[in-house]
């Protein structure tokens, strides 16, 4: 009954496995009795973060050139900012608001921080680093992305042919382990914003 909210983002490249361990985390949560939501690409870019050719079907041309999103650096901002402005209302609504995007800009992780930071106290933002290494990544590549990104059919990819810049400071900062499955490192975040006192 007496529950903080709190923002948990979880950066890293694609095929990290930063979803796999929000979706554990939540899971976890839930069963603890806490009030979890998630947020990732899967459902954002498809409503609030649309990209241009979906918006167009409904809204016509301008509107998605205006307001659709795909991943040059400014709608990468746009996506963080939106999502950031998002997490920052769950939060305060008493959620605990686990996020899990690419944001390979610092500077747009930095300005969430601040958002949510500012709206509730210091301390309500955790920053989850999911250091995979790209080999790695590369490797699992389940949506067959590497490959296209490598063959240059998508531009700007992170990693790949678009730069991710990593946390400095990350409250979490989670090394790949091959001995590690996705709900043991859910444990490792449950376990560390227990000691916050989340
Ligand atoms: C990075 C891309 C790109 C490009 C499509 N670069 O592994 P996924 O597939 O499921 O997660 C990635 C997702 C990234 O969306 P985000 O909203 O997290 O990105 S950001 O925070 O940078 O705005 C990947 C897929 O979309 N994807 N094109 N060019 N990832």
């Amino acid at each position: 009954l007496d529950q903080r909210g709190c923002v948990v983002w979880f950066t890293g490249l694609s095929g990290c496995g930063k979803s796999t361990i929000a979706n554990e985390l939540d899971r976890l949560l839930i069963e603890h009795g806490a009030a979890s939501t998630l947020l990732d690409g899967d459902n954002v870019r498809h409503g609030l973060c649309a990209p241009p050719a979906v918006l167009a079907v409904e809204h016509g041309d301008e509107f998605a050139t205006r307001f659709g999103l795909g991943f040059s650096a400014i709608d990468r901002e746009e996506n963080i900012r939106r999502i950031g402005a998002v997490t920052t209302l769950m939060a305060s609504a008493g959620l605990i608001t686990l996020a899990a995007f690419v944001s390979p800009y610092r500077r747009d992780r930095d300005r969430v921080r601040k958002m949510v930071e500012t709206s509730g106290q210091e301390g309500d933002f955790f920053e989850v680093f999911v250091d995979t290494p790209i080999e790695v990544c590369q490797q699992r590549d389940p949506k067959g992305l590497y490959k296209k990104a490598i063959a240059g059919e998508i531009k700007n990819f992170t990693g790949i042919s678009d730069p991710y810049e990593a946390p400095e400071k990350p409250e979490i900062h989670l090394t790949h382990r091959e001995d590690a499955t996705p709900t043991d490192q859910a444990k490792e975040i449950f376990d560390a914003l227990l000691r916050c006192g989340v």
